[in-house]
């Protein structure tokens, strides 16, 4: 397929002004009628033809003005409408068309989800449902109406808020119409029907308007809605108080289906969710899914003004709502929990999904130059890589400044669609600040590594920097220019305070951050009587690797003593890596795994420290995941080396420390009733790493101990974590406790989705066989994403040693998988197939076997667009 470019963008040449939508809804054949208002925009010739998009479409006719047209007048088939001569003044144009919702695998368009009718339009589903200038940059004021049978349809709900319903006399119809007065894109249209149960709420803005909440679930699933609901009223007051955002119409509706492609989504009035992101109870969701819970609702909520009321021109801008809404929810979920816990999640995140695509075929800048499937561009690089640039413009310009900037943007582009040079021009004009240079952010692919050397002279009594910025050559990005990259720091006196230099010369300085931007230069610190220890990238301000170059003796400092949590937490992880590294290169050629002991005491200070927060602790008690390690080693890659480290470690950990893991585990909290907040979860969090540690120290005591852990559990957090122990850990009453899990859980898919993933993690020599066994198993159902995802995804973005095995049969399996996938799901499936994307860093007979089944890939016959793209990427 021909790739699109950015800088071929043109406007439509027409603008549709009303879409008056009356759809019938029936499973195989639903019929839908659709009425724009069609205006010719400004400077278009008359009579130029107006191309409207279809994908699948079914045409069954059209009128224009009431009136029908010659064969030869128009052109309709699957993929497009065309008018070729079309009035030059103002017209109405009808076009009929029908979907079938049942057959439609795809998940994009009308389709059904246990029976309910639901809709997803973005990116480009609009046009799966009628002819459109599916595109973002058309905004439109829609009015639907939709009718369906009574019976298996006793919710209908559109954008916008509601106008009229009734029955249709003589027949067991009703219907209902919905009208939104704000003018959208038609990615953000849905429709939902079906007999569905709901909870109500209210939320009173800020200017005293009542607005009406509901949520939408199955029948039997209401009593999990109310963290969903509490987090939204939540959500509602933040982006008021914070961001001065008001809700803008009477009703705001979120639907829970359990058949998604994707987290959530924005439509006007009308969010749709994966269910995994609205039901919760202590029973069934662990503390990580209530937080995801309270992000999701947060950020679909907060879209309503970052990416509905202002919009993207096209789809290059993705980032313009997606990464700044990300942010939006990053800081609202700090504000609701510790702000540093949550830093540290983020950059976790960061670095596990953004940084290896950053550094692999699938690079991209934050805002994408071309594209040949936009799908494939709901990316880490755009959401999370786009957040930490807005982040990065809030350090640059200091809150007030940022605020003023968001404020000059809502109030310049409340109704647009617009672009990132639109977005950086208010920052730019409401703070006089020059925002050239920090356009490459947006520009550039790549993660920049920062080295720095440092030197201080006690005479002149001076600490130098030397410090280098460079981004490493990726395919089609051969050189880089450098980027403004802003460096919070703090210099730490021998008493651990922060001491402040009498000048810095070499880089400008706002506050405590330095600005880098050039690919060289030298940074000088004076008037220092000491050496003090330098802390560098605090709260991780720009998402760049940085190489410090600091020796285990100031390393060690900093994690006993900086005053930033961030870099106390990031201390220990580079002491943990370096050593991971060493030990996994022993590994590697067989020799003996010793842990540095100076190494397992750093953990021993953070067990005995009185003062950190437990939800702190837990994170900083966790060792770098396998895929950080890999990442970090970057080349000839050995997973059953590193899995062999890293077990090395935690066992010296265990054993060193277990007298401080089992007083941890006896002070455990033993609540009566379950809290979500983020203090009782930080404490469950702690307890779940004493447990782990205590197995993996290996005393006879330990396997009683986890199934103990697992049968006394009394909500779900303390049961997986458990479980995934007695399993993973092999030990002993693993299958029994599997039985029992599944006994317990098994009417609940949400549950039984964590019960597959526990089994496709384990590392064990026949994890690949368990996880082909279980594809028969009678509750897997590789149609449905959440399931999917939950055993052959999971299998092969966490676990590395199986997905990746020196036979290659990890890597056939998931190209199975994909090609057995792809026609019925193409958007998942590609999804899936980016698992290669770090095929080549792996040792030689590894990745040739990732290779051969890419290949087997790349030659399959009628591979979707979406498939082709990744995979043609992988092999580039
Ligand atoms: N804006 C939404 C993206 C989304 C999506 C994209 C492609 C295909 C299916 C999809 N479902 C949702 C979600 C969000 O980022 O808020
Ligand atoms: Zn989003």
């Amino acid at each position: 397929a021909a790739a699109i470019h950015l800088e071929d963008y043109q406007p439509a040449p027409y603008h549709i002004d009303t879409v008056d939508l009356d759809i019938h809804l029936a499973p195989t054949a639903t019929q839908v009628k659709a009425t724009l208002a069609i205006r010719r925009r400004d400077g278009v010739a008359p009579g130029t033809p107006l191309w409207l998009n279809g994908d699948e479409t079914a045409f069954t006719g059209l009128a224009v003005n009431g009136q029908g047209l010659e064969e030869s007048a128009y052109t309709a088939n699957e993929r497009e409408l065309v008018i070729h001569t079309p009035p030059a003044e103002p017209f109405t144009l009808e076009v009929r068309t029908w979907v079938n919702p049942e057959a439609n695998t795809q998940l994009s368009g009308l389709y059904r989800s246990s029976g309910n009718y639901c809709t997803q339009c973005e990116a480009e589903g609009f046009r799966r449902i009628t002819y459109f200038l599916d595109r973002p940059d058309v905004l439109s004021v829609y009015t639907t109406r939709i009718e369906g049978p009574k019976a298996d349809t006793q919710v209908l709900l559109g954008n916008g808020n509601p106008v009229e319903s009734g029955d249709i006399p003589g027949t067991d119809r009703h219907y209902a119409i919905w009208h939104d007065p704000h003018p959208k894109p038609s990615y953000l249209f849905a429709m939902v029907a079906g007999n569905l149960a709901h909870v109500s709420d209210s939320f009173v803005t800020s200017s005293g308007r009542k607005v009406d909440l509901k949520i939408y679930v199955e029948p039997g699933k209401e009593d999990r809605c109310d963290w969903a609901m509490d987090s939204l009223k939540r959500s509602m007051k933040w982006d008021e108080d914070v961001f001065g955002c008001e809700y803008d119409l009477d009703v705001f509706n979120i639907v829970a289906v359990s058949d998604f492609n994707m987290g959530a989504m924005e439509n006007k009035g009308l969010n749709i969710f994966n269910d995994k992101y609205v039901l919760a109870d202590p029973e069934t969701a662990t503390d990580q899914d209530y937080a995801n819970i309270e992000a999701v609702i947060a950020h679909e909520y907060f879209h309503n003004w970052t990416g509905n009321r202002i919009t993207c021109r096209d789809w290059f801008q993705l980032c313009l709502k997606e990464g700044l809404t990300v942010f939006r929810d990053q800081e609202f979920s700090s504000d609701m929990r510790s702000r540093a816990v949550k830093r540290i999640s983020d950059v976790r995140l960061l670095r596990s999904h953004q940084f290896p695509e950053d550094a692999g075929p699938l690079a991209h800048p934050v805002r994408p130059r071309q594209y040949t499937e936009i799908n494939n561009f709901y990316t880490a690089t755009v959401y999370e890589k786009g957040a930490e640039v807005v982040r990065m413009l809030k350090t640059l310009l200091g809150d007030d400044g940022f605020r003023k900037g968001m404020d000059l943007y809502f109030q310049r582009h409340d109704g647009d669609a617009t672009t990132i040079e639109a977005f950086l021009a208010c920052f730019s004009e409401a703070t006089s600040t020059d925002l050239g240079q920090f356009a490459r952010w947006y520009e550039q692919a790549g993660t920049p590594l920062v080295t720095v050397k440092s030197q201080f002279d006690a005479t002149a009594q001076e600490l130098t920097l030397d410090i280098t910025q460079s981004i490493a050559p990726l395919p089609g990005q051969a050189t880089s220019q450098p980027a403004v990259i802003p460096i919070r720091f703090g210099l730490i006196g021998q008493d651990g305070a922060d001491v402040t230099a009498s000048r810095i010369t070499g880089a400008e300085v706002r506050g405590d951050v330095l600005l880098l931007t050039k690919a060289s230069q030298k940074v000088t610190f004076h008037g220092l009587e000491h050496r003090p220890v330098l802390s560098l990238l605090r709260g991780f301000s720009a998402p760049v690797r940085l190489e410090a170059h600091q020796n285990l003796a100031d390393l060690t400092f900093l994690a006993r003593h900086d005053s930033d949590p961030f870099n106390r937490w990031q201390a220990v992880q580079t002491l943990a890596t370096q050593e991971l590294i060493r030990l996994t290169h022993e590994a590697h050629k067989k020799g003996s795994l010793e842990v540095d002991d100076r190494l397992v005491e750093i953990f021993g200070t953070i067990l005995s420290d009185q003062g950190l927060d437990p939800a702190f602790k837990a994170l900083a008690l966790d060792l770098p995941g396998e895929a950080d390690i890999a990442r970090e080693i970057g080349k000839n890659v050995d997973p059953d080396a590193i899995h062999a480290a890293r077990m090395a470690f935690r066992s010296a950990i265990g054993a060193a420390h277990l007298a401080a893991f089992h007083a941890l585990l006896a002070d455990a909290p033993q609540e009566g009733t379950f809290s979500p907040d983020a203090a009782s979860a930080g404490k469950r969090a702690l307890a779940a790493q004493a447990l782990g540690y205590f197995a993996d120290a290996g005393t006879p005591a330990a396997p009683d101990k986890v199934w103990h852990a697992f049968q006394q559990a009394n909500n779900m957090t303390d049961r997986i974590g458990a479980l995934t122990l007695l399993v993973h850990r092999n030990l002993p009453r693993a299958e029994q406790a599997l039985a029992d899990f599944r006994s317990r859980h098994s009417d609940n898919s949400l549950a039984m989705d964590k019960w597959f993933t526990v089994q496709a993690t384990t590392p064990a020599k026949d994890g690949l066989e368990r996880v082909k066994a279980l594809t028969a198993h009678p509750l897997f159902d590789m149609t449905n994403p959440n399931r999917m995802r939950s055993l052959i995804q999971a299998f092969a973005t966490g676990n590395h040693v199986q997905f990746a095995r020196k036979d290659g049969e990890g890597f056939a399996f998931i190209a199975d998988c994909v090609m057995t996938l792809d026609p019925r799901n193409p958007q998942v499936a590609a999804r899936l197939l980016t698992c290669f994307r770090s095929w080549r860093s792996l040792e030689g007979e590894r990745s040739k076997h990732a290779e051969k089944a890419l290949l087997r890939i790349s030659a399959m016959e009628k591979l979707s667009r979406d498939c082709r793209d990744i995979v043609d990427r992988c092999l580039q």
